[in-house]
């Protein structure tokens, strides 16, 4: 099973894989993550040329911290076979597979990158957008523990699964609730990263910090995003806050403490705490710490 590496993946931003000016500025925006899209974003009559233009952006290389996916078109399409075999030998740090229904799905992509050269280091993260990827999270993410499957990473892909189930999205999310919450719980159960899905409405920025405040409270890692001018609001909505870094610090300190030693259980400012919320602590210092970094 992958356990995905301690690091910052609070905003990944799509960028049309024809919009070199747009490629342009992947190297320079302050994501966590920026998604080179050669899909949805792209025109069928644009789809070589993006290739072309992506694949030439990821090898050029110089995108710091951020981490490079790139958005294939579905192996089944006229164009997924050679966008997945040219990712395979630029090497992206993941390619983002749209569209898959099952484990199966999953393993045949991470068959194929191996057959086309990809290193082991390639990661495979998985929109999950489909009626069918909901009914079967659990055997999608739980290719996680196949050997080669590299999975790492779960994309909710909310625009698709509205258009699928004919569901109606209002600020509540509520006909949403079941995805996400059941898509967290299947990324958890298998030690990868989840992200929530996009807010259309670029403009709105109340309604941004509203859809950002409820996908960390379901757990999200982070948010997929569209455009650069919702990469601030995301990025801090993702980040522990300073009174949380303060509250986790002040837990591990208690634990170290001499007369604490072996105890699972201790009072600490008038509420109980146990070791899982040490180990809780712990975990929001090293994303802090890791954001401070650079990520
Ligand atoms: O000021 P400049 O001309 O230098 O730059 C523009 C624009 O190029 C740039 N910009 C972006 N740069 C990088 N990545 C982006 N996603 C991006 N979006 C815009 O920012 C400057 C200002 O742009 P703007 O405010 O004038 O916005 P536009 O009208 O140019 O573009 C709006 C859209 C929505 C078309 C644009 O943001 C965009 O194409 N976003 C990405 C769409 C996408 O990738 N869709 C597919 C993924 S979503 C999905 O499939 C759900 C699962």
């Amino acid at each position: 099973m992958t356990v995905a590496p301690l690091r910052p993946y609070r905003s990944a931003l799509y960028m049309p894989g024809s919009n070199a000016r747009a490629l342009d500025k992947a190297k320079s925006l302050p994501a966590d993550v920026v998604i080179l899209d050669l899909e949805d974003a792209v025109a069928p009559d644009a789809k070589e040329t993006a290739r072309a233009q992506v694949m030439a952006a990821v090898a050029s290389g110089g995108f710091g911290h951020r981490q490079v996916v790139v958005r294939i078109n579905a192996l089944d399409t006229p164009w997924g076979a050679a966008d997945l075999a040219a990712a395979a030998i630029t090497k992206p740090d993941a390619v983002l597979l749209p569209k898959p229904n099952s484990s199966r799905d999953i393993m045949t992509a991470s068959v194929e990158l191996r057959r086309a050269g990809a290193p082991d280091s390639l990661r495979l993260w998985a929109m999950v957008e489909t009626p069918r990827a909901i009914l079967n999270l659990s055997d999608i993410a739980g290719a996680a523990t196949l050997a080669g499957s590299r999975i790492s990473c779960l994309v909710l892909g909310t625009n698709d699964l509205v258009k699928d189930t004919r569901a109606e999205l209002d600020a509540t999310r509520t006909a949403a609730l079941y995805w996400l919450s059941a898509s967290v719980t299947a990324a958890r159960a298998f030690g990868l990263t989840v992200l929530d899905g996009v807010y259309n409405n670029f403009r709105d920025a109340d309604g941004l910090a509203r859809e950002c405040a409820q996908g960390r409270m379901l757990g999200f890692d982070g948010k997929t995003l569209i455009h650069p001018d919702q990469i601030a609001a995301t990025n801090a909505a993702f980040s522990p806050s300073d009174a949380d870094v303060a509250t986790a610090r002040k837990i591990i300190a208690a634990f170290d403490l001499a007369e604490n030693k072996g105890k699972g259980v201790i009072t600490l400012d008038g509420k109980m705490v146990e070791l899982l919320h040490a180990d809780m602590a712990r975990r929001t210092v090293a994303i802090a710490d890791a954001i401070a970094a650079g990520g």
